[in-house]
């Protein structure tokens, strides 16, 4: 028998609900070795989206280190989405309140950096967030970006945003960092808004969901308070796709492209323009998943985050 490496991953993330979906998975996955969570500011602002980290390790008895992140983005004004997740970011349900040993002192940059110079595997790093503190990593510790397997993105839109006409949330909220990582010549690998849309649950999976256990319970809460403006009642729950398509690209269908992250535009400014055509690709896109194998993969994670949290 094999004994598996894990895969040594940093997660830089704004929680929000998906954000604790998809840490949940994350952190009780037997492929990955969570090495450190990087809350930023984000879907809401950054005490909050801490304290949520905070909490939900508390709630899952895990002890992965937590690092302060990005306070504002790198150029612009923040913006919001607590009319999506709460004025805390993790509406529909109450955490019991954790306490900060978990945080490590420092800053997300240098901690970041040394948790990829200490790791003798090559680090993976997920944005699930505004991704302030990567560009902010790659930027202060160039010679980290040949340390690194790949990067895996929930971010960016094919066609319609949902920030803006053409830009997607998490690109928007800080346009110039995605433009960093875009064009660090890393590995990179996007799950788009596109494909967040399509890998759904559906009501009956979430009742399947919230039998699981208490883990069930929490994202049920959750995931059943989202305020969706498009009147479905299918539930996207977005930021597992960047855990999906790093440990399960076979569900999905990958595409190669080119990404450069509009910085100018007055009515487009963070929309990804993807280049599907080009010789010069620099990300590799989930343009479709398979929704159903999709969503018995997450409700197989949440069962094994059940049993793990024990
Ligand atoms: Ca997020």
């Amino acid at each position: 028998m094999n004994l598996m490496t894990k895969t040594p991953l940093i997660i830089s993330t704004d929680p929000g609900i998906d954000d604790i979906a998809a840490m949940t998975i994350a952190l009780f996955d037997p492929a990955i070795d969570v090495k450190m969570i990087v809350p930023t500011w984000g879907n809401v602002a950054l005490n909050y989206t801490l304290q949520n980290t905070l909490n939900l390790e508390k709630f899952l008895n895990t002890k992965v280190p937590v690092v302060v992140g990005a306070n504002q983005p790198l150029v612009r004004p923040a913006i919001s989405a607590a009319s999506v997740h709460g004025e805390t970011g993790i509406a529909g349900f109450e955490f019991e309140k954790a306490d900060d040993s978990l945080v490590e002192k420092g800053l997300a940059a240098t901690k970041m950096h040394e948790a990829i110079q200490a790791s003798p595997e090559k680090m993976t790093l997920m944005g699930i967030g505004p991704l302030t503190d990567l560009a902010l990593l790659f930027k202060q510790y160039p010679e980290d970006l040949e340390k690194i397997k790949e990067v895996v993105i929930m971010g960016g839109n094919i066609g319609h945003g949902n920030h803006s006409p053409l830009a997607e949330y998490n690109i928007a909220g800080d346009p110039e960092a995605a433009q960093v990582v875009f064009q660090s010549g890393i590995k990179i690998k996007v799950a788009p808004l596109e494909v967040g849309n399509k890998a759904h649950v559906t009501p009956e999976q979430m009742e399947r969901i919230k039998e699981c256990g208490e883990v069930g319970k929490m994202l049920h809460a959750m995931f059943s308070n989202i305020h969706e403006t498009d009147g479905s009642n299918l539930i996207k729950i977005f930021d597992p796709t960047a855990v999906g398509i790093m440990l399960h690209p076979e569900l999905f269908t990958m595409k190669e492209a080119n990404v450069e992250v509009e910085l100018a535009g007055k009515y487009t400014a963070g929309a990804t323009a993807m280049d599907f055509l080009s010789d010069k690709p620099n990300a590799e896109i989930a343009v479709d998943v398979k929704t159903d194998e999709f969503a018995d993969w997450f409700i197989q994670g949440v069962k094994i985050a059940e049993q793990g949290r024990k």
